[in-house]
C-alpha cells in the first residue's frame, strides 16, 4: 500500500495538471461570473489524473508481484524440476518448491551462469536440502540471460534444469 501512494504522488503529470487548473480558475474568475463550468471540466479533468496514476501504480505492482513456480519432483515421482526449462523477467521470484521424491536442492552452476554472476551467491549450499513436503527456495536474478542449475543429490539421475531471464 506504500507504494501506491508514493507512486502517484511522485507522477510529475498529475502534480502539472493540478498547477494547471487552479491558474485556469483564477483567471476566470476575474473575467466573469460564468466560471462554474469551468471548474465543473477542470474538476473532472483532474479525477482522470488520479485514474491514470492509479493505474499506472498498479500496473507497477502487478509486475513487481510476478512469480514462477518450479516444483521440485514431479508429481508421478519422477526426479526433475516442473518445468525444467523457463524463462522470467529480471527481478521476478522464482519459487522452487518440494513436490516429491525430496530431499532436493538447487544449485547454480558456476560454469553456466551469466558472466558476472556469482553462483554461489544465488544458490543453496551442496549440502543443504529441502527435506519436507513443501519446503522451498526462493530466488530472484537480475543479470539478463541463461543460468543452467541442477539438484545436488539427483543431477545424476537429470535433476536439471534452465532459466532465461530476459
Ligand atoms: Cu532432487
Amino acid at each position: 500500500m506504500a507504494t501506491v501512494t508514493s507512486a502517484a504522488v511522485t507522477i510529475p503529470s498529475f502534480t502539472g495538471l493540478k498547477a494547471g487548473a487552479s491558474t485556469r480558475v483564477t483567471a476566470s474568475a476575474k473575467m466573469s461570473a460564468s466560471v462554474t463550468p469551468m471548474v465543473g471540466v477542470r474538476a473532472s479533468l483532474k479525477d482522470v489524473g488520479i485514474a491514470v496514476a492509479a493505474t499506472a501504480a498498479s500496473v507497477m505492482l502487478a509486475s513487481n508481484a510476478m512469480a514462477i513456480e518450479v516444483l521440485l519432483g514431479s508429481s508421478d515421482g519422477g526426479l526433475a524440476f516442473v518445468p525444467n526449462t523457463f524463462s522470467v523477467s529480471p527481478g521476478e521470484t522464482i519459487i522452487f518448491k518440494n513436490n516429491a521424491g525430496f530431499p532436493h536442492n538447487i544449485v547454480f552452476d558456476e560454469d553456466a551462469v551469466p558472466s558476472g554472476v556469482e553462483a554461489a551467491k544465488i544458490s543453496m549450499s551442496e549440502e543443504d536440502l529441502l527435506n519436507g513436503p513443501g519446503e522451498s527456495y526462493t530466488v530472484t536474478l537480475s543479470e539478463k540471460g541463461t543460468y543452467s542449475f541442477y539438484c545436488a543429490p539427483h543431477q545424476g539421475a537429470g535433476m536439471v534444469g534452465k532459466v532465461t531471464v530476459n
